[in-house]
């Protein structure tokens, strides 16, 4: 059972959560326009939000914090982390950023011309957004497992490799200045990419020189799906996969506020020189120098130690046990949700919970907010109110094959008994659906419009 994993970990430190009565939780969600990114942190008792910048950070890291060296150049801290960067990933050359967006603006406006194409697994949001901010095209060829909730396929976040090579043929290299894959592949149920994969990917790339990056948020939990799941792993340690992993790749994106267990901090990698230089020039325009990259020396000091205590196998045990736990708990009540779970988070199948509300309605939307209503509880849509998009000719909107409520668990901060209530509050909900009405969005900015939008039930 997976439920049998203890905390690899005891606790030093705690933070008092609250459960608002219903009467208020009804008058929050209503305040904040039903859209849980407007309600404050205090009025939530269980965060699920997200697992990015969420993690509890260990007496080391915070040891690490005191001996930042804030110099504005060059300082102590930066050359730790370099050591780390380069034990870990390999690549030649990184840049501190102050979070994962920040390392995909430098990295497009450096590579991505208007009118490129960045093939991928699946982008998620930020660098969909941050492609086409550029005047690229973001494409996602995921396998077609990987928009079957039910399919068990062990790495649903595979690209389509066959898709890939007639993507190429058909657009020509010359538009491809990049391709990317998400490890693990957030946007898809936080599903793991093989290394099978990753080395087949890179060999379609490589007849046509291009480079691979490699979106590494998660690489840790993805290092251990296919330590556990692929042929040929068992054995090797969560280390000796990552270098493979990385091997096939030219470089990465990370977001350390999710596999860095830090609470800001991301950077970019690479191996190609005349990029470095590109990019640095970039970095220094919009988040600083080289040597810090938009963040405080003690914050690079964090990440050196939390990207390898994100490597821990025993950690990473518990970690993928505890979402597992989750998942069963749910399953066993026949709630519809993304098998096998992924690394990071238990994904409702929103389309099945609620089948009678159209997606033109936002059954994802209209699920968050009953889970809030419900428990208290704050999860995040991964659907219509996320990756619709209008078609500016027709004026038609294109809605995404997935309609999923994602409850992203956060790293090292709750326990067993926290993820009970979840399972029990979204149980009721299940028996009570039913009741749950669709939603409609009165204001919608046209990029990443869920941090902002409004809604009210139709
Ligand atoms: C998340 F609602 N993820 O999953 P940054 N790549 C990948 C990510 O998952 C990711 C980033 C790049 C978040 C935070 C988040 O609309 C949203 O450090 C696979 O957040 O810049 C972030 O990394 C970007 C939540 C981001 C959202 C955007 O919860």
């Amino acid at each position: 059972m997976p439920n049998l994993v203890p905390e690899p970990y005891r606790i030093k430190a705690v933070e008092a959560i609250r459960l608002p009565i219903r009467a208020d939780r009804e008058a929050i969600l209503a305040h904040a326009a039903y859209n849980v990114f407007l309600i404050k942190s205090e009025d939530v008792y269980i965060d699920l939000l997200t697992d990015s910048g969420t993690s509890a950070m260990s007496d080391a890291q915070w040891a690490g914090l005191m001996v930042g060296d804030e110099a504005y150049a060059c300082c102590r801290n930066y050359y730790n982390l370099k050591g780390t960067i380069s034990e870990v990933f390999r690549f030649r050359y990184f840049l501190p950023t102050h979070q994962g967006r920040a390392a995909e603006k430098v990295l497009f406006a450096a590579v991505v011309k208007p009118g490129d194409y960045v093939p991928s697994n699946t982008h998620f949001d930020t660098t969909h957004a941050n492609i086409e901010a550029v005047g690229g095209h973001a494409v996602n060829l995921p396998l077609a497992e990987g928009l079957v909730p039910t399919s068990r396929h062990p790495f649903k976040g595979n690209m389509d490799v066959e898709r890939l090579q007639r993507f190429v043929e058909d657009v020509g290299a010359q538009r491809i200045p990049l391709a990317m894959l998400t490890i693990t592949n957030n946007s898809g149920g936080g599903q793991p990419v093989s290394l099978a994969n990753v080395r087949a990917v890179k060999e379609v790339l490589s007849q046509y020189g291009i480079p691979l990056f490699i979106d590494a948020c998660r690489y840790a939990e993805n290092v251990y799906f296919i330590k556990q799941r692929e042929e040929g792993y068992a054995d090797k340690t969560t280390l000796e996969i990552a270098h493979e992993v990385f091997s096939y790749a030219d470089g990465c994106t990370m977001s350390a506020k999710k596999d860095g267990l830090v609470n800001i901090g991301g950077f970019l990698a690479m191996n190609d020189e005349c990029l470095y230089q590109r990019a640095s020039q970039l970095l220094i325009l919009w988040e600083g120098f080289v040597t810090y990259g938009g963040l405080a020396s003690r914050d690079l000091e964090a990440m050196a130690r939390g990207l390898w205590e994100a490597l821990d196998e025993k950690y990473l045990q518990h970690r993928v046990a505890q979402v597992g736990y989750l998942a069963e708990r749910l399953l066993e009540r026949g709630v519809p949700i993304v098998e096998p779970p992924g690394g990071h988070a238990v994904y409702l199948d929103a389309r099945r919970f609620l089948p009678h509300i159209p997606q033109a309605q936002f059954p994802g939307q209209a699920l968050v907010a009953h889970v809030y209503l419900e428990g208290g509880i704050r999860a995040v849509e991964v659907g219509s109110v996320m990756f619709a998009r209008k078609d500016e000719t027709t004026g038609e909107w294109k809605y995404p094959e997935l309609e999923l409520v994602r409850l992203a668990i956060p790293r090292r901060v709750y326990t067993q008994s926290h993820l009970d209530y979840v399972a029990d509050v979204i149980i009721e909900l299940y028996h009570k659906r039913e009741q749950i009405h669709g939603m409609r969005c009165t204001y919608g900015l046209p990029v990443l419009r869920h941090f902002t939008a409004r809604f009210e039930f139709v």
